[in-house]
């Protein structure tokens, strides 16, 4: 007995599984620790930057991403690397580090959203929750809350290559292949699992690491993922320029009546009267926007913040949300309700091609949204901001804010799709459909994607998975050639959810927040998860489990059962999640 302690102690004596948090999360024992020059190619760590503090007893909120927690230990940390033979040239990384006793062999590397490449420290918790170590970078943008567009300019008509590609993919693969190595180091630990977990850019990102480097994670949580950007960012301008070619601004409180007029119609379609439309593939055949002509709507007028009655809009509110809007009450009009049917309908060009599909109905007319002008008394679209950055500083290399819709067709959105097309496939456009290297490195992905998602069409989650399956399993039916990519790669599409979070127009709904814990299953105990455990976070039936299908299995509620069955949809239903994008001579992927 004695023996064994003593070869115990020898054992363990240095190792840092055995010290306390306290004993590791030093300075001077990261410093020692960071992985070396000579392990990656050309990155060169500067020691001097470390910084490391204990951190006992914290708490965090998972927000939409996962189940929020506390007494979490942990040691922060931080240091930067540059690249030989580059000037100037500072990245700052930010790991969590579980204290050893809780760390269990893992790596988490997160993403962004948005234009940003992180989405802050918050979200290394999650890691820790999971016994892993977490980290996030500042993509040598010069802090780790600037954004790309911070510094993707260097001058009007000139792009900062090296700010592109560490966005595009560079920056999240040296923050987890340092990670990875750095993980090792502290704790002593020859192998580990690493994962990734993002959402929308986020999930663009990861998308981008696994079709890039197939070996580097073993699984990945990818959320509403913003691929196809040369498409996706141009989209957001579509439902603008329905509204000024057909020259109709509706009142919001018009499109709100239709889309409350959507719900209401579609959501017995999936057999469970609940307020959530679970099978908007169905609602999409069966709803006509038609149908809302004539039934009234009213909104209440509602004040910026701040300014009370009869006082004007202080300047903060010019341009950012909040702006003022009269009461609205009429009854929805025919050029209503040909706006919404022709956003749902997709972006066609003038020779009735279609370019782009748009949300699934249900989803929020976000980028239909008007602002009202008090001095004309009208209404007016301001196209979307994201669309705007797209086009002004990605492909016109412009440091500007404002674009104007006014002579804009959909011919235009379809030349700057081309342009950005050419521009960008190595980097923003992360649709590479050949994942092999991943695959036969046994990675596996859980992707989701809200079914009434109102800024990423649902379809695009749905037409990459396709376009993986065709490309890696050309010779199969489509039954066998889902049932093998069902075997690594699977999309849960959450019904009634928003951009990356529940909506609360459909506040019934389920969202997934243990996605990390199921990927964790099913890479280290071979779990594959059937449906994706979802959870209801508001109103009637709050904290409620709920199961969410894999695609193509659609949800399905019969009699008085409280649980879904997944079914298989039929051929009419099936066939509207995949449009004819045939605008252009290349497939889409
Ligand atoms: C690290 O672990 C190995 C065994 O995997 C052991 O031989 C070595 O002594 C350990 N090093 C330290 C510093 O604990
Ligand atoms: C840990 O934090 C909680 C609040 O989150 C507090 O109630 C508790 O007393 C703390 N425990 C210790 C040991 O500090
Ligand atoms: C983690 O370290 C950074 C950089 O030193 C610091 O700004 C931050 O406040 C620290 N966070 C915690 C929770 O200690
Ligand atoms: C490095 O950055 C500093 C400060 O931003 C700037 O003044 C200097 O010109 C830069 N040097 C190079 C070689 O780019
Ligand atoms: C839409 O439905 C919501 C929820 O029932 C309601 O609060 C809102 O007033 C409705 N809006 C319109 C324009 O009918
Ligand atoms: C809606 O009604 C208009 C006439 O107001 C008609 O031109 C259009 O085809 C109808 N749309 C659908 C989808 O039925
Ligand atoms: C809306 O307009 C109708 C018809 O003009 C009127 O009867 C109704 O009272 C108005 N509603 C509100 C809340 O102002
Ligand atoms: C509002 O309307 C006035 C009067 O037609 C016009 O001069 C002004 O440019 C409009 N403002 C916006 C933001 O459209
Ligand atoms: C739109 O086209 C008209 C006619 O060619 C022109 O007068 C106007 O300046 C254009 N508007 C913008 C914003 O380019
Ligand atoms: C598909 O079938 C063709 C023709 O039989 C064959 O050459 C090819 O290798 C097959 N591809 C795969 C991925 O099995
Ligand atoms: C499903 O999520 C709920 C939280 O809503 C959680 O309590 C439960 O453990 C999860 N079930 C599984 C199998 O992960
Ligand atoms: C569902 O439950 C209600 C109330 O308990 C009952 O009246 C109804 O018959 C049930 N419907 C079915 C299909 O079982
Ligand atoms: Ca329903």
């Amino acid at each position: 007995m004695a023996s064994f302690k003593l070869l115990w102690a020898l054992l363990f004596a240095t190792s840092a599984l055995a010290q306390s948090l306290a004993d590791v999360c030093t300075v001077s024992y990261v410093a020692d620790n960071l992985p070396s020059a000579a392990d990656f190619n050309g990155l060169i760590f500067d020691a001097s930057s470390v910084t490391a503090n204990a951190v006992y007893n914290a708490s965090a909120n998972g927000q939409n991403n996962f189940v929020s927690a506390t007494g979490l230990n942990y040691c922060n940390v931080t240091f930067s690397y540059s690249h030989a033979g580059r000037t100037n040239d500072t990245y700052s990384l930010w790991y969590y580090l579980p204290e050893p006793s809780s760390f269990q062999n893992r790596f988490l590397a997160t993403g962004g959203g948005g234009e940003a490449i992180n989405s802050g420290a918050s979200s290394l918790a999650q890691g820790i929750i999971n016994g892993a170590v977490a980290g996030l970078t500042d993509g040598g943008f010069g802090s780790f809350n600037n954004e790309v567009t911070d510094v993707l300019l260097l001058a009007k008509g000139t792009i900062n290559y090296e700010a592109l590609y560490s966005f595009g993919y560079k920056g999240i693969h040296e923050m987890t292949i340092v990670g990875k190595q750095l993980a090792k180091n502290f704790y002593n630990a020859s192998s580990i699992y690493s994962y990734y977990f993002g959402c929308s850019e986020g999930g663009r990102e990861g998308w981008r690491q696994v079709q890039r480097y197939g070996k580097q994670f073993d699984g990945a949580v990818i959320g509403a993922p913003a691929i196809r950007q040369a498409y996706q960012q141009v989209n957001h301008l579509s439902s603008g320029v329905i509204e000024t070619q057909m020259n109709y601004y509706p009142p919001p409180c018009e499109l709100e009546r239709i889309l409350n007029d959507t719900i209401a119609f579609c959501d017995p379609l999936d057999g469970k009267p609940d307020g959530v439309v679970s099978r908007t593939d169905l609602c999409r055949l069966q709803f006509n926007a038609n149908s809302s002509i004539g039934n009234s709507y009213y909104c209440a007028a509602s004040g910026g913040m701040g300014g009370g009655m009869g006082r004007p809009p202080s300047k903060r509110q010019i341009g950012g949300g909040g702006a003022t809007t009269p009461a609205q009450n009429g009854t929805v009009t025919a050029e209503g309700a040909a706006v919404a049917q022709s956003i749902v309908n997709g972006l066609f060009d003038s020779e009735g091609r279609q370019i782009y599909m748009s949300y699934q109905p249900s989803a929020t007319f976000s980028d239909a949204q008007t602002s009202y002008n008090s001095t004309s008394d009208e209404w007016y679209i301001t196209a979307s901001g994201i669309g705007v950055t797209w086009v002004n500083m990605f492909l016109d290399e412009v440091d500007s804010d404002s674009l104007s819709l006014d002579n804009v067709t959909a011919d235009t959105l379809r030349e700057w799709i081309l342009e950005g097309l050419q521009k960008y496939s190595s980097t923003m456009q992360t649709v590479w459909p050949d994942l092999e290297e991943f695959h036969d490195a046994g990675g596996k992905v859980l992707s989701y994607h809200g079914e009434s998602d109102f800024s990423i069409p649902t379809i695009s989650s749905v037409i990459y998975q396709d376009s993986v399956r065709e490309v890696m399993y050309p010779n199969m039916t489509y039954n066998e050639s889902m049932a093998q990519i069902n075997d690594w790669y699977r999309l849960f599409l959450v019904p009634g959810a928003g951009h990356c979070g529940p909506s609360d127009t459909q506040p019934n709904g389920p969202w997934p927040l243990t996605t990390l814990e199921t990927l964790i299953q099913w890479v280290e105990d071979d779990v594959k998860p059937e449906t994706l455990n979802g959870t209801v976070t508001e109103v009637d039936e709050e904290g409620d489990s709920q199961q969410i299908c894999a695609f193509p299995l659609r949800p399905h509620w019969s009699g008085n059962n409280t649980s879904v069955t997944c079914i298989y949809p039929d051929e009419a239903a099936l066939d509207t999640w995949f449009p004819d994008l045939n605008f252009i001579h290349l497939p889409v992927y």
